[in-house]
């Protein structure tokens, strides 16, 4: 699912004709990670019914600063939290926490006012439990539960401005002038590239990708084989069943 920032068309706004039809996509993370108390060691200030420590974040891919495209983020927690709405007003775009069970939790996006976009909402399950394989083995060894997805912001047609901070096409022109922003631009142009390789700090990868690409690949292979075959064993079915009826005529239908 790509979460769709839509903007007024550019036919209602004027805007240049070169930003028609232009869509910009920039990756991020967000998720959980939780793990449950050590008992030797709980936290102090938890409440007695609290068993876990986690925490939920928005990030860029990478550990790259999204920051120019994102300027907070709102968390909202269960009711059952005090002040269960968080505003996290800058990176790194977190809240951490205690409590003893999972819930859904609203991410709200606000991005930069260059971009005049409003603010998009997301949601995301607390996983506090193990889940998949070997859900004892990860109890017992006390692993940190993650629950950590992909995504992308799909901006329609920027605004002029916003499309230049988007591209770095700003930073640039100001780095000419500024020693500041020279150095911003150094940094690097922001992209949405994914990078080649997993990294200890980054799952997401071209490599893991197209791994998924070539399972998926093999995957529908063999559903197109058992298509064949379960076509093939139709066909012999009603071939009996045509045989049967011309020898014992077709079979009562039982009155209800
Ligand atoms: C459940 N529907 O029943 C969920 C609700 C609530 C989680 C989970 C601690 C809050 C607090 C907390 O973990 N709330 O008392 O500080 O599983």
């Amino acid at each position: 699912m790509r979460v769709k920032i839509f903007v007024v068309p550019a036919s209602t706004t004027g805007r240049a004709d070169q930003y028609q039809g232009v869509q910009i996509h920039r990756p991020f993370v967000y998720g959980t990670e939780a793990i449950p108390f050590d008992p030797a060691n709980r936290p102090k200030n938890a409440p007695a019914d609290h068993t876990h420590s986690w925490k939920v974040f928005v990030r860029g891919i990478n550990v790259e600063d999204i920051s120019y495209w994102l300027k907070k983020v709102q968390f909202k927690l269960h009711d059952t939290y005090p002040n269960s709405l968080r505003m996290i007003e800058g990176p790194p775009f977190e809240v951490e926490e205690t409590g003893w069970g999972e819930f859904e939790i609203a991410i709200k996006f606000y991005f930069v006012p260059e971009s005049t976009e409003k603010p998009q909402t997301i949601w995301h399950g607390l996983k506090l439990h193990p889940y998949g394989d070997d859900v004892e083995g990860k109890k017992e060894r006390r692993e940190m539960v993650k629950s950590i997805c992909y995504e992308e912001v799909l901006f329609n047609e920027p605004v002029e401005q916003f499309y230049d901070v988007l591209t770095g096409g700003g930073t640039n022109q100001r780095g000419k002038a500024s020693a500041k922003a020279g150095k911003a631009s150094a940094k690097g142009v922001p992209t949405a590239e994914i990078p080649e390789r997993v990294s200890k700090e980054n799952v997401y990868s071209r490599e893991q990708e197209s791994r998924e690409l070539d399972r998926l690949g093999a995957a529908i292979k063999t559903v197109e084989v058992q298509i064949v075959e379960e076509k093939k064993k139709l066909i012999e079915e009603e071939t009996k069943l045509a045989e049967l009826e011309k020898t014992e005529g077709r079979p009562l239908t039982k009155k209800k």
